[in-house]
């Protein structure tokens, strides 16, 4: 730690100190930036935490809550917390934060790496955006369809019911006049029977349509996609299926936990979350929530488990692409 021990003699650089604040490293007397206590400026970087709020040691590990900036040559400079100062690991792109020579200075790399994925970024935001005027569009159309499907069986569940009604009501009166038409009576029983299959049939497809039609799919209906879709995502030796407006579920060879029933968005179409899971082994009900990204495909990655049995993961949708994103 020797290196570290850059004191303040009076006009030097401070260790750790943004340019910003280093006029106020550069008197005789340290004043901690919290004003708890003044120190000689002896005591700056001296690794014995002085101040409270860790002021006096920004170029040591020594105050836990102490800040250590990161000048980040070329590239944003940004500060990390002073505990992670001569900890063997390179933190600052320019490596002020371990010993000279022990981390290489990347610094352009990472701008490098940086521009290029704001590029990257921004080129899936404008293949999002596509995607997503796409969805609206599709969404409009399937729509009317929907709406047009729902009619039609409608119609067909009416005639349905007056073909049953008839058939029934033949078959009740060959049943009273046994033996005027040998045979007949099976004939429209056959076809109720029918009839009455269709009308169940045409019952159960209006109600899923008619259930599609009250999903939230956003202001513009930007998540229409979503409907009837799942996505897979495997994480070592588990594989989670998300089966938007219905549930995901961890799978682990013959085994099986609901992790969670679609309970809809939140935070303004931010995040989606399932919850009402299989419950833990002594502990909470399972439980995730995804993080929307924008991009031109729908894709689940970056899954977690913050906290026992609460699993977070990122989900790409067109429908999470805003205009004004840049
Ligand atoms: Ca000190
Ligand atoms: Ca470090």
């Amino acid at each position: 730690m020797f290196w570290l021990f850059i004191t303040g003699a009076l006009g030097a650089s401070i260790l750790g100190v943004s340019p910003k604040m280093q006029s106020l490293y550069q008197a005789e007397v340290f004043s901690c930036l919290d004003g708890s206590l003044d120190v000689p400026a002896t005591f700056i970087n001296d690794n014995f935490c002085d101040c409270t709020d860790g002021s006096d040691e920004p170029g040591t590990s020594a105050c836990k809550n102490g800040q250590f900036y990161c000048a980040e040559d070329g590239y944003s400079p940004f500060t990390i917390p002073s505990s992670m100062v001569g900890d063997s690991i390179c933190d600052c792109c320019d490596g002020s934060d371990e010993e000279p020579g022990k981390c290489p200075h990347n610094c352009k790399d990472k701008k490098m790496k940086s521009q290029e994925n704001l590029r990257q970024k921004y080129t899936e935001w404008q293949q999002g955006l596509v995607a997503k005027l796409a969805v609206i569009a599709q969404a409009s159309v399937n729509l009317q369809t929907k709406e047009y499907e729902i009619k039609k069986h409608k119609e067909l569940r009416e005639a349905g019911e007056k073909q049953k009604k008839a058939a029934w009501t033949v078959v009740k009166y060959l049943n009273e006049h046994q033996g005027c038409s040998e045979g007949s009576e099976e004939k429209f029983e056959s076809i109720g029977n029918t009839m009455d299959e269709m009308v169940v049939s045409a019952t159960n497809k209006i109600k899923d349509l008619e259930d599609e039609l009250t999903y939230d799919v956003g202001k513009e209906k930007e998540f229409w996609n979503l409907i009837g879709l799942c996505t897979d995502y495997k994480e070592a030796k588990y594989t989670y299926t998300v089966c938007f407006y219905k549930d995901a579920v961890q799978k682990e060879g013959s085994s099986q936990f609901l992790i969670g029933r679609w309970n809809g968005f939140a935070e303004d179409y931010q995040k989606i979350s399932f919850t009402g899971g299989d419950r833990c082994y002594s502990g909470p009900e399972r439980s995730l929530t995804l993080t929307l990204e924008c991009g031109p495909t729908v894709r689940l990655y970056g899954l977690e488990e913050p906290e026992r049995c609460v699993y977070t993961a990122k989900l790409v949708v067109p429908g999470a692409c805003k205009l004004d994103q840049y």
